[in-house]
């Protein structure tokens, strides 16, 4: 009997420490009003809009992902920090930026801040489509 309890105490405590147990969920960012999220970042992208790109002002910048691309298309000011706020508008995609990797959900925000001197190109790596491999942005 002894051994019994034990064994099961033995697995228990293996279970306990296996690595990926305990793993926490992988964050998905604030939850916003989806539809909200996008008529903002609509409305940044037509207030900032000079020529082809979207001239940003430092501070935050709205961004959607989606089938297949990172949006509106935005140029960083060199010499300026910003933090980005991201949402997937249609499925999931990712971000990975820096060697940093989000998720990215409808429905969620993802920050990121970046500085002058980043290597800053967004891409998706969830593969999300036949379009998937073109999703990148560079922001400089
Ligand atoms: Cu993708």
């Amino acid at each position: 009997m002894i051994r019994l309890v034990l064994s099961v105490l033995a697995f228990l405590a293996l279970a306990a420490w296996w690595p990926g147990w305990h793993q926490a969920e992988q964050p998905l960012g604030q939850a916003v009003d989806p539809a909200a999220f996008v008529a903002q970042t609509e409305a940044f992208a037509a207030r900032y809009q000079r020529g082809e790109r979207v001239e940003a002002p430092a501070g935050e910048v709205p961004l959607l992902a989606r089938k297949f691309e990172f949006w509106p298309d935005v140029k960083l000011q060199p010499d300026h920090s910003y933090r980005l706020r991201i949402m997937a508008q249609d499925s999931v995609h990712s971000v990975a930026v820096n060697g940093v990797e989000l998720l990215l959900v409808p429905g969620f925000v993802q920050d990121i801040d970046v500085s002058p001197g980043d290597q800053l190109e967004l891409r998706c790596n969830e593969y999300c489509g036949l379009g998937h491999n073109r999703m990148r942005l560079k922001l400089y």
